[in-house]
């Protein structure tokens, strides 16, 4: 299994999508875990494709097609993730990319694995200004809210997201989940959101505990 690992991150690397797709099948046919799957193959080669990109020894295109294949591969695990029957849904998540932030790879990896623990997830997207979060808040009524952000530059948003929850007489009615690359539990702390988590798994083991408060 590790060497297939091993050949799916190398794949991605190389925008090699039939051999990503064919590697992720590979895995899934031999019973791999679908979340070792995502976070030590595809998560791994994403942030591999990072680190050379800071070294200038990978380009913009080749992350846009690198993100691409990420998506199709995500798309064919996510049916292998056990999950809960929509009958067992009790609660809520309203989950978003904030405004100005385009990158929703990790996102929509919460959002795969939060499902399958019978939360609901709405999922709003990427760019997502804060008054739109607030109207989905008013109208779904979920008892959390998760906010996405990759860049240090869009941190802020999820301050004001939190700020306009504020303003609407919404936030006692939601508990808020901050993650995504730059954002710490320091940072959480700061803007005053319930909870923090590194990666997609402690985001659902995050999420449970947040509801069980
Ligand atoms: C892929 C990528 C892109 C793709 C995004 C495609 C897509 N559909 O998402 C594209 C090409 C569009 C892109 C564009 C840009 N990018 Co970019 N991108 C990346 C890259 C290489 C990987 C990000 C990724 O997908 N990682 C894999 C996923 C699975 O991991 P993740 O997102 O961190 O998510 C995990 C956790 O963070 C957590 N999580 C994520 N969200 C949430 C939410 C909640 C609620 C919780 C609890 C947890 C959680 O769980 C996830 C799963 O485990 C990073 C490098 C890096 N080290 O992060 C740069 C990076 C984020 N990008 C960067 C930059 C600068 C840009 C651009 C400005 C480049 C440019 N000059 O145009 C633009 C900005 C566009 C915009 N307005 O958003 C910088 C940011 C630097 C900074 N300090 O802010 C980085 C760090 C690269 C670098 N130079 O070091 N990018």
């Amino acid at each position: 299994m590790d060497d297939t690992l091993q050949t799916l991150r190398e794949a991605i690397l190389a925008m090699d999508e039939e051999g990503a797709l064919a590697a992720t099948q590979k895995l899934l046919a031999g019973g791999a875990d679908p979340q070792v799957i995502l976070q030590t193959g595809l998560t791994e080669a994403m942030l591999e494709l990072g680190r050379r990109w800071n070294c200038g020894d990978a380009f913009l295109p080749e992350i846009v097609a690198a993100a691409d294949i990420f998506g199709k591969c995500s798309a064919a695990v996510e049916p292998a993730l056990a999950t809960t029957s929509s009958s067992d849904v009790q609660h809520h998540l309203v989950l978003a990319t904030v405004k100005g932030d385009l990158h929703d790879l990790g996102k929509n990896i919460v959002a795969a694995l939060v499902k399958t623990v019978g939360i609901k997830v709405h999922d709003l997207g990427k760019n997502v200004p804060a008054e739109r979060i607030v109207e989905a808040v008013r109208d779904i009524k979920p008892k959390l809210v998760g906010l996405s952000s990759l860049l240090t530059t869009t941190m802020p948003e999820q301050k004001r997201t939190i700020d306009e929850l504020h303003a609407a007489g919404l936030r006692s009615e939601v508990k808020i989940l901050v993650g995504g690359a730059p954002v710490t539990q320091a940072w959480a702390d700061e803007i005053g959101a319930d909870g923090y988590a590194p990666n997609a798994a402690e985001a659902v083991n995050v999420a449970l505990a947040l509801i069980a408060k």
